[in-house]
């Protein structure tokens, strides 16, 4: 008790918090590894904590090019839910939702998960009837989905307009009750901390340059700080994943796109659910500070900058303001970009490769912050065994040879 007393707080303080025990290590990389995880963001230091954790493997490093959590996991929208149509999909999303339950009693970390509830609304008949077919299609996979209609969306939302005049009326949302928001950069250092306590050196500011192959086998690979020996290699870099494939000589079925978000000043609580619409490609919350947290759907064009176009935001704040006019006299603060990396079924890629002890996790677009906690477990299990967790198995890279797609654009929340 004495170490969190206000007294030690401030002593802490006044010494510029020069006594003060680091939350993780900011080791040296050692010559080699069991396990090497290429990206530090939320699906990489996943990986390694349930390497150690689950999978009793602790000789593990992470590279992080810059700092953790700087790629998307510390750029998106805090939207966590499972209610994807295909069987597969919804297992694996469903599988993270649960673990993001008692995550942080896990991690002892507050990551400020809030179970507050996401609609999706529809705006035509046709988005109704594929709302209707998700509902359906979640609630047989045991998935808690409800359809409302316009006049239940307006009693949950008093802030929307629901009026059949406007821009886009709405005609009735799908709600999944137990999605929500969790606090992005608090999930990166409640896994690092975990992961480091553990005896995972996570390491930043170290690229990885290069990936060695020998006679289909990975060797380690090379980075700013040197080169790393390890017969397993586990790469979960997001909007890089085809520029690492490249490295090791195989090539990616993805794309890598901006996708753009931006908060309000704060303002007085007056939206205590998420709400978003995948015919208008935007979506909105407030988070606990005030802010109005809104994006939009990918931009068009491919490119590798964290940064997207003015257009963007434009149309997706106009359609907003078409559903909350109670908002056109808010003001932006700030909007960013991330790069996500996307497949053509918009479903992820994890699992094994054409190379030997090389693994790659990506794909997973514009929604795989909600999957960070599964993603991992799966991740973690795959490398360890050097074959598939269950969950992950439907979501090889070999789908698109043999043509087994799992297309799940309708429940990816905004375009990609
Ligand atoms: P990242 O967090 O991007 O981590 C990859 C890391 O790899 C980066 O830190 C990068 O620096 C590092 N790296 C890259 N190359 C190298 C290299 N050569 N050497 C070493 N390190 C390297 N998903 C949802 O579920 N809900 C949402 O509400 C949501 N909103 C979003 C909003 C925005 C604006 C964005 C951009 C994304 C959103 N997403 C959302 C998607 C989600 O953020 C990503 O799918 C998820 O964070 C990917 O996590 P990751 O750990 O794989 O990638
Ligand atoms: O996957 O739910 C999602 C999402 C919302 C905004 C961006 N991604």
């Amino acid at each position: 008790m004495g170490k969190y007393s206000l007294f030690n707080l401030i002593r802490h303080g006044l010494s510029y918090h020069r006594d003060w025990s680091k939350t993780w290590r900011n080791p040296e990389p050692q010559p080699s590894y069991d396990v090497v995880l290429i990206g530090g963001g939320g699906h990489g230091l996943a990986t390694a904590y349930y390497l150690a954790k689950e999978q009793g493997i602790t000789n593990i490093a992470v590279l992080e090019k810059g700092w953790i959590g700087g790629g998307n996991t510390g750029r998106n929208t805090e939207i966590v839910r499972s209610n994807y149509l295909w069987d597969e999909a919804a297992r694996i999303y469903e599988f993270s939702l649960n673990l993001w339950n008692d995550l942080s009693q896990q991690l002892n970390f507050n990551l400020m998960y809030s179970a507050k509830g996401v609609l999706s609304l529809g705006h035509t008949l046709q988005d109704m009837r594929d709302i209707s077919r998700r509902v359906n299609a979640n609630r047989l996979n045991g998935i808690d989905s409800e359809l409302l209609n316009a006049d239940q969306v307006k009693k949950m939302v008093p802030s929307i307009n629901v009026s059949l005049d406007s821009r886009y009326p709405v005609l009735g949302a799908s709600l999944q009750r137990r999605g929500g928001t969790a606090r992005h950069d608090a999930v990166v250092w409640g896994f690092a901390r975990a992961a480091d306590a553990l005896g995972v050196d996570v390491i930043q500011d170290c690229k990885v340059t290069g990936i060695k192959v020998q006679k289909g086998k990975v060797t380690g690979v090379d980075t700013t700080k040197g080169f790393i020996k390890s017969a397993k290699v586990g790469v979960i870099t997001a909007g890089n994943s085809s520029v690492m494939a490249k490295m090791a000589g195989f090539r990616l079925p993805i794309e890598s796109h901006p996708l753009q978000a931006w908060v309000s000043e704060p303002i007085k609580p007056v939206l205590d659910t998420v709400v978003m619409s995948n015919t208008v490609h935007a979506y909105i919350s407030q988070t606990a500070r005030g802010e109005l947290l809104a994006g939009a759907g990918i931009d068009p064009y491919t490119g590798y900058a964290q940064r997207g176009s003015f257009s963007v935001v434009e149309g997706a704040v106009a359609a907003i303001l078409g559903l909350f006019p109670i908002f056109s006299r808010v003001r932006l603060n700030r909007q960013w970009a991330g790069t996500v990396d996307t497949s053509p079924d918009a479903c992820p890629i994890v699992g094994l490769t054409p190379i030997q002890g090389l693994y790659f996790n990506c794909g997973w677009g514009t929604g795989g912050y909600k999957a960070t906690p599964g993603s991992g477990w799966v991740f973690a299990h795959t490398i360890a065994n050097d074959k598939p967790h269950r969950l992950n198995q439907p979501f090889s890279l070999e789908r698109f040879t043999t043509g087994h797609l799992i297309d799940e654009h309708g429940a990816a929340g905004v375009a990609h």
